[in-house]
Formats: C-alpha cells, structure tokens, sequence
C-alpha cells in the first residue's frame, strides 16, 4: 500500500496545511493501492510564494548551472526507472512492459532532448543594433493529466527547469504515485529549492488557485478541452500565458498503395496501446471505400490479436485509468451501435473472463465521418474505421474534425505521401511510422495553441526581449 501524505515546497517535504486525504484506486483490481493527501488553497499560497523567491536567483543561472541540475536529475531518473514504471502500472493500468517501456522512456526520452538543446539553444541573438533576448517566463503552473502521467510531466519540467523558470507541479488525482517519485528525483538531484514545487490535490482546488494568482505568470495544461477553457477563463483576468494542449480526433490514412492488411491490422493493434487513452491516437482509420471487406478482415485480426487482462501479466492491453473513464467508453460503444455504426469487433461489456477492474474489449467500428463516434475522442479502446472514395476525399475526411491534434499517413509512395501530409490541417503528422523527440507537438483548432517538445517546448517558458542600439553602428569617419 503506497501512502504519500506530504508535498514538495521550497526543497522539503512537508504537511499539507489542512489535513485531507483521498485514496487511489487500482483500475485493474478496483482495490485501494494507496493514499494521497489533497492539498488546499493555503497549499499553493506557499507553493507559489517558494517559487516565487527563488525565481530571482534560478532565472539567472547560468546554462552550464542548469544542465549540471539537469544531468543530475536524468542520474537519478536513470536508477528509479523501474520504481516508476511499477507506479505507473498500478496508478493507471498501463501494462508492465507499456509502464516499463514507453512511458517511463518517454520521460527520459523528453529529458535527453531538454538536455541536448539546452547545450545550444540560442538565448540571445543580435541582429543589426537589436539585440534579442530570450528570458524566462517566470513562476510556471503545470497541470497535467493521468494518460501518459510521466510523459505529460516531462514534457512541462524539464524545459521548464532548462529555461530558468520555477515552477509548481499539479499532478492528477488518478495518476499521482510516478509524480511523486519524480519530486523524490528531483530532490535527490539537488534543485535548489523553491525552484520545482508539488502539490497534490483536485483540480477544482488546486488548479484553480494557481490558474487564478497573481503570482504565476503561466500555465502550462494538458487535458480535456473543457478544463482548458475554464483554465483560460481563470487566467484571463491576469493576462497571464496559457499553453493548451487538449483532445484529438486524429486521422490515420491509409492510402491505396499501402500493404492495406499489415497496415490496418497494425493500425488496430496501435489504437489499443494505452487502452487507447492517448490523444494523439489514430482513431479514425481511413481506408479505401473500394477495399472496405479486405480493411474489416485486417483490422478485426489486429484487434482480436490485442491480449487484455492484468497488466502485470504479459498482456499487451490492460485496464482504462477509472470507473469514469470506462463508463464514459461503454456510453460511446452503445453510442456506436444505436446510431447504426458496424461493429466489427469488440462491443458492449468486458472482455470475456475479466469480471473485476476496468477492462474494455478492443473495438473497431466502420461509421462514417458524422456519426458522434465518428466526431468525438472517446479516449479508449474504440477505433473507428471510414471509408475513402480518393485522396482528396481522405484529405476532406480527415480534416473534417474540431480537432487537429495529429495524423498519420502511409503508403508506398513517399511523395504521396507527403503531399497529404502537408494539407492536414494538424500540429504533428507521422508519415510511414515517423517519430522525432525534436518535433513540434501540439495541436491546430480544439486541439490547443500550445507547442511542446525539443526546442519548440522552451519557447512556451521564455519572454522576448528586444535591447533596441543595443550595438549601435560604429559612427562614420
Ligand atoms: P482533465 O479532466 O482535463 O484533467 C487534466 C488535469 O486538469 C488534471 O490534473 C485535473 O485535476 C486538472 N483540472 C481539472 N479541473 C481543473 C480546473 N478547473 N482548473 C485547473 N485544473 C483542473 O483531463 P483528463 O481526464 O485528465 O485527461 C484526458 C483529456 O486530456 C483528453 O481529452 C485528452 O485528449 C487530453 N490529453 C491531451 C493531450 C495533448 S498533449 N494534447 C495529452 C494527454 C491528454 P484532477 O486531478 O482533479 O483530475
């Protein structure tokens, strides 16, 4: 039984001011696992006024200062990766090889690359008498969800810490053991205090007070549009800086000349990782409407060969993070059906034998692109598939969403293949399995206005500064 009852303010671990506490839910067994205390307004007053004090003296260290922190930390991240892949299998279900592997290697993944651009990004650079400065923000709330916990926290801190902002942590409720390990991290590593602070707790108390006080100058927010929003709302009166990156309804294409079998079977398969809980998840699949029943036949052996069960067994599928979440899922699979959509695998209830913990069956359905699951991110293991009369359709098809998070292309011909990649209308489009640390991520629409990863995600920490005769022209004669 885990139980972290303090927070991380000002380099110490310390009592939460008003005593309150929560417990965790195991999805995969709908048992406890754990304790966490949930903090209150006066939590983040001291949490902000930490950062605060500190950002005078972290804001003007040196590069070299913070890649020394920052190499420290990647150590000590290095020799807890096990202890943080167990703690993500047991917050939000995630297999133990999923946990183990991508997750935790997304999080030194996004350190690696913090690291390496900060070895050379430009902070300043003169142009003619101009001299352009880039400074840090200031004090940074970072609000994250449960999905991909370690990468959606790795993808705030890190170019957070690199950039010389301090910052306060809110990690989520369903998923909040592998935050509390990378506090415990970044302890070790020697951050001087005051500049990375957590706390834990809701977001309506937590979130709230940091998107509302005068003393942070930006949010950083990944999570559902409707937060994001009211975050923006929240924010608004302070003029303060709010990076959004939100839901997504992306498209996968597969065009005509693909192997169509592998790449849909592969395409279904992909939907599941994660339980399909990924916003930049393929989850419309579009195939040539003229080879439809070659598409179903693909797509239901690339779903059928997912293994559901407990994720610490050798399963490649394991539970979705809550009670919530699933019955938000069966709502939309029951969705699919009454508004006529094909099943072609999976459907209503549990997986056959998994009668305890929140298992959903993977499921693909052929709809069409106005049908609500057709529309909506259903944030679990529901892929829809939609067919194509020609490039130009797939293209209008796919761009056909309030969302503009991603894409994916594949196909034979990488011409092709590019052409149709540049008119999504997406942050981030994959072409042939395409996959880059250094690539912009963000969203186009509802999708959100922030950029993260590689040297884009400094920018969303740093202010411009413009020193105008800053090395006036030596005088004539
Ligand atoms: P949300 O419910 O939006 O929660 C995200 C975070 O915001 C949590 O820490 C939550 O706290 C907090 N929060 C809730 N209400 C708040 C408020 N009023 N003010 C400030 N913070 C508040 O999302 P989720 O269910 O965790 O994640 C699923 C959604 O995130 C999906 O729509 C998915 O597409 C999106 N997502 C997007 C991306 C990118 S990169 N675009 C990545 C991952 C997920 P609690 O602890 O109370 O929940």
């Amino acid at each position: 039984m885990r139980e972290y009852l303090k927070f991380y303010i000002d380099g110490q671990w310390v009592d939460p001011i008003e005593p309150k506490t929560t417990n965790i839910i195991n999805p995969a067994t709908e048992e406890v696992s754990g304790t966490i205390s949930l903090g209150s307004v006066a939590d983040v007053e001291k949490a902000v006024a930490a950062a605060r004090k500190a950002f005078s003296s972290w804001s003007k260290t040196s590069r070299e200062e913070r890649l020394k922190v920052l190499l420290a930390i990647q150590a000590e991240y290095e020799r807890r990766q096990q202890e943080l892949g167990e703690a993500i299998t047991e917050e939000m279900g995630a297999p133990s090889a999923l946990g183990n592997g991508f997750h935790v290697g997304l999080g030194s993944g996004h350190l690696a690359t913090a690291i390496e651009v900060l070895k050379t990004f430009e902070f300043e650079t003169l142009r003619g008498a101009t001299l352009t400065v880039k400074e840090p923000i200031g004090v940074c709330a970072l609000i994250t969800p449960w999905n991909w916990p370690m990468n959606q926290i790795a993808v705030k801190v890190f170019p957070a810490l690199a950039t010389g902002c301090t910052m306060i942590l809110k990690p989520p409720q369903l998923a909040p053991y592998s935050a509390q390990i990378l506090a415990e991290i970044i302890h070790a590593a020697g951050v001087p205090a005051g500049v990375f602070n957590m706390v834990q707790g809701s977001g309506s108390v937590i979130g709230t007070a940091l998107s509302t006080h005068p003393e942070v100058d930006m949010i950083s927010f990944t999570g559902s549009e409707s937060v994001g929003v009211e975050i923006a709302k929240n924010a608004a009166p302070g003029v303060k800086r709010v990076c959004q990156e939100l839901g997504g309804k992306s498209a996968h294409i597969v065009l005509d000349d693909a192997n169509l079998a592998q790449n849909v079977a592969a395409a279904a398969g992909g939907m599941m990782v994660n339980s399909g809980q990924t916003c930049s998840a393929g989850s419309r699949l579009l195939v040539p409407l003229s080879r439809m029943d070659e598409a179903i036949a693909a797509a239901r052996q690339g779903a059928e060969g997912v293994t559901v069960g407990d994720p610490k067994s050798n399963v490649a599928m394991g539970p979705v993070v809550s009670k919530g979440q699933y019955n938000d899922i069966q709502r939309y699979i029951e969705l699919g059906l009454s508004e006529g959509a094909k099943l072609v695998v999976g459907g209503p209830g549990r997986p056959d034998g998994l009668d305890k913990g929140y298992y959903v069956k993977p499921t693909v359905f052929v709809t069409t692109n106005d049908t609500t699951i057709g529309r909506e991110e259903i944030f679990g293991p529901v892929l829809v598939m939609i067919g194509y009369d020609d490039i130009d359709h797939a293209v209008e098809i796919a761009n056909d969403s309030p969302f503009g998070l991603a894409g994916y292309v594949v196909g034979a011909d990488a011409a092709q293949c590019n052409a149709v990649a540049r008119q999504l209308r997406t942050g981030w489009v994959s072409i042939n399995g395409g996959f880059d640390f250094n690539a912009a991520f963000g969203g186009y629409k509802k999708s959100g206005n922030g950029r993260e990863w590689g040297e884009f995600g400094f920018h969303e920490y740093l202010e411009t500064k413009s020193l105008l005769g800053y090395a006036p022209a030596p005088a004539a004669g």
